[in-house]
């Protein structure tokens, strides 16, 4: 079963949000869209193209964490019998398979609640899981983050493990990641956990690399925005007039990246009745993705109510699942 928190009673999708969204942010000085918007379906299918890149090192360390640490992980969660496993921004939950394995072989006492703002991504998950762990209970919400965290802290009551995988709490401005984690941290009871993903620090050259791939899909992924955008809101960006372009700040940890214009050019949005200007390269911020130090993740923790227990590593130290209990 699904539960389908992003459609409205009529049972359209909130167009409004990304009109107000993309025209608020176009009409900055510094021009940006925020990068929750990359996942429509196209963009969705074009992250799992990311996710198996040479380059994109994130998914395959993370894999490697939950595949030596599996058996440690599940001791620890199914420790104090039943418990729901919540999955934030489940995706294809091709990592978290690793645990739902290594769960069901020992006991079946808890459920599984995949929470994604990708429908389609949601309804092939349960499909696929009840093919590859049949007997597995799962309850799939289709919604973002906030609206997830609300349903959950209204219908489910009972100790809870909430995995927060994939370093998408990177992909948050430090302050809005510890505002979320503090709301996390308010649907939970003590002794709760939350499994933390985090990409580290490391070489800046193998950082970048994984946000600039040779194959350009990354560009893709990026530029795809500007095509959901002229599908949407019946914009008429010239999507070959733009340019991916990705740097690395050591300093801040912060990947940043951008779509630059070409030439100087004027968008129109049907949405807004408004036209937009672009300088010839003048560039649009599209997303940050940060890069943390444990010790970062210490004091975050801290600050959100929660202690770290447990770190887990690849054997590079490129990534880690921390384990933060309430
Ligand atoms: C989903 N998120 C953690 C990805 C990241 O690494 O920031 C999104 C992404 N953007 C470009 N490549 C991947």
């Amino acid at each position: 079963s699904l539960i389908d928190l992003s459609r409205k009673d009529d049972g359209s999708r909130d167009t409004a949000a990304f009109a107000h969204d993309v025209a608020t942010g176009l009409s900055l000085a510094q021009k940006k869209l925020p990068s929750r918007y990359f996942y429509d379906a196209k963009g969705s299918r074009l992250f799992q193209q990311i996710m198996e890149l040479p380059e994109y090192y994130l998914t395959r360390a993370e894999f490697e964490v939950l595949n030596t640490h599996r058996q440690a992980m599940a001791s620890h969660f199914a420790a104090e019998g039943f418990f729901h496993l919540v999955d934030l921004g489940a995706g294809d939950a091709l990592k978290t398979k690793l645990l739902l394995r290594e769960l069901t072989q020992r006991s079946k006492d808890f459920d599984y609640i995949p929470i994604d703002i990708s429908g389609d991504a949601m309804v092939q998950l349960t499909g696929s899981l009840q093919e590859e762990i049949p007997g597995l209970q799962v309850q799939a919400v289709v919604g973002e983050y906030i609206q997830a965290l609300e349903w959950l802290h209204h219908h489910k009551t009972g100790p809870k493990v909430v995995l927060f995988l994939g370093s998408n709490i990177g992909n948050f401005e430090p302050e809005e990641g510890i505002v979320f984690l503090q709301r996390i941290r308010q649907c939970l009871d003590p002794g709760d956990k939350l499994l933390l993903g985090v990409d580290l620090r490391k070489n800046p050259d193998t950082i970048l690399k994984a946000y600039d791939d040779a194959a350009g899909i990354t560009a893709a992924f990026n530029l795809n925005l500007l095509h959901r955008i002229n599908r949407e809101l019946g914009g008429d960006f010239k999507v070959d007039q733009f340019r991916h372009f990705a740097l690395y700040d050591p300093q801040a940890g912060a990947m940043k990246s951008y779509l630059v214009s070409e030439e100087a050019q004027e968008v129109y949005l049907k949405s807004s009745g408004e036209r937009y200007k672009f300088e010839a390269w003048e560039a649009i911020h599209t997303e940050n993705s940060h890069k943390f130090t444990l010790n970062q993740v210490e004091e975050m923790a801290l600050l959100c109510g929660f202690k770290v227990d447990t770190v887990y590593q690849d054997k590079n130290e490129y990534f880690a699942d921390i384990v933060l209990d309430a």
